[in-house]
């Protein structure tokens, strides 16, 4: 396993050397002499680390559902080798080759025909949260070079995870092979930029070592998209004051609960688990600092910016910022804010 021993600085480190594909923001680094967390540590990865030159960022921009209420889509189950985390390549398991899958999106009533084709040399198969089918036949393994039609109409709204139920599915789904399926809820409103945001955990080292650390819940990283710091490297930028911003939110785990939370603003609308939280035409002007996600739960939050600056989006369980779950969006001008204080930005 290729580990590394060096003095981590908490957010700082990710940030400044965030040099790849962006601008680079500095954010206010703790006084010496402050509670820092700086100590050795031992990581599989480096995080002061750019990502290499051939690395892309995975875009977060979420499109609309398609057109039309019937959905065939043909999706491939494999296991590839892909760079995790800057200098680590290393094989995961899934669709599309993808890590995570394609997001796919429609709404309650529509039909989706899933050909499942088994492009990898393991057993595989694929379980849709959205889904009320019989698991031993529309979830059954396939192995290579076999295929099945998985069809079900969505009759439920809600930010759904899907993932290969094959046994054991804590190591089909923490070597990658999950994604989202989004069911948008019925009259939801036009909004001005649409993000969606997987998070999950990366599990690194050889077969043996990755499925000891998900037995042992001891993750290498806490990824939104599937690469730590992805957003720092590449922030989510376009996004004007005032503008409404939704993000979609699913948190597959396996096994790590999120605390998702943007420094600097506040959401007034929270989508969980199939039913508004909090409403702005129901609640007036309540709030809501995160949206709370125990593994395999889903929602989106809405929120506007008010003066232009850089916002973090976090897991707000902290112990997982060294670990890679940090975005960034990029607001207005944010060198031209005037009140910037490297609190919050
Ligand atoms: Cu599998």
């Amino acid at each position: 396993m290729r580990t590394t021993t060096r003095r981590f600085s908490l957010l700082v480190a990710p940030l400044l050397a965030a040099a790849a594909c962006a601008p680079v923001y500095e954010v206010a680094e703790p006084a010496a002499g402050s509670a820092g967390p700086a100590h050795s540590h031992e990581k599989a990865w480096d995080a002061d680390r750019a990502p290499s030159d051939d690395w892309e960022p995975r875009d977060a921009r979420l499109d609309p559902a398609p057109d039309g209420d019937l959905h065939e889509i043909t999706v491939r189950a494999s296991e590839v080798e892909m760079e995790v985390a800057p200098g680590v390549v290393q094989t995961v398991w899934t669709y599309d080759d993808l890590f995570p899958g394609p997001v796919y999106r429609g709404k309650v009533g529509d039909t989706f025909r899933f050909t499942l084709i088994n492009d990898g040399s393991l057993g595989h198969s694929i379980d849709f949260h959205a889904s009320k089918v019989a698991p031993n036949d529309e979830m059954r393994t396939i192995e290579r070079g076999e295929e099945l039609i998985y069809e079900f109409v969505a009759k439920k709204a809600g930010v759904f995870m899907y993932h290969c139920g094959t046994d054991p599915v804590l190591q089909h789904t923490g070597m990658g092979q999950h994604g989202t399926i989004i069911i948008d809820p019925p009259d939801l409103a036009d909004v001005d930029h649409e993000f969606w945001l997987v998070q999950h955990e990366t599990y690194m080292g050889n077969l043996g070592e990755a499925y000891d650390k998900m037995e042992a819940a001891a993750w290498d990283a806490v990824v939104f998209n599937g690469y730590p710091y992805q957003y720092v490297h590449a922030p989510l930028d376009g996004i004007e004051v005032g503008e409404r911003v939704r993000m979609w939110v699913m948190n597959n785990g396996p096994s790590e609960q999120s605390s998702f939370h943007v420094i600097g603003t506040i959401f007034d609308t929270v989508f969980k688990e199939g039913s508004y939280r909090l409403h702005p035409d129901r609640d007036g002007p309540g709030g809501a600092q995160v949206i709370d996600l125990p593994a395999s739960t889903g929602g989106f939050v809405e929120m506007t910016f008010d003066t232009d600056g850089v916002y973090k989006f976090v897991d707000h369980k902290f112990a997982n910022l060294p670990k890679g779950a940090v975005g960034l969006m990029i607001v207005g001008d944010p060198d031209g804010a005037e009140h910037a204080d490297g609190k919050g930005h």
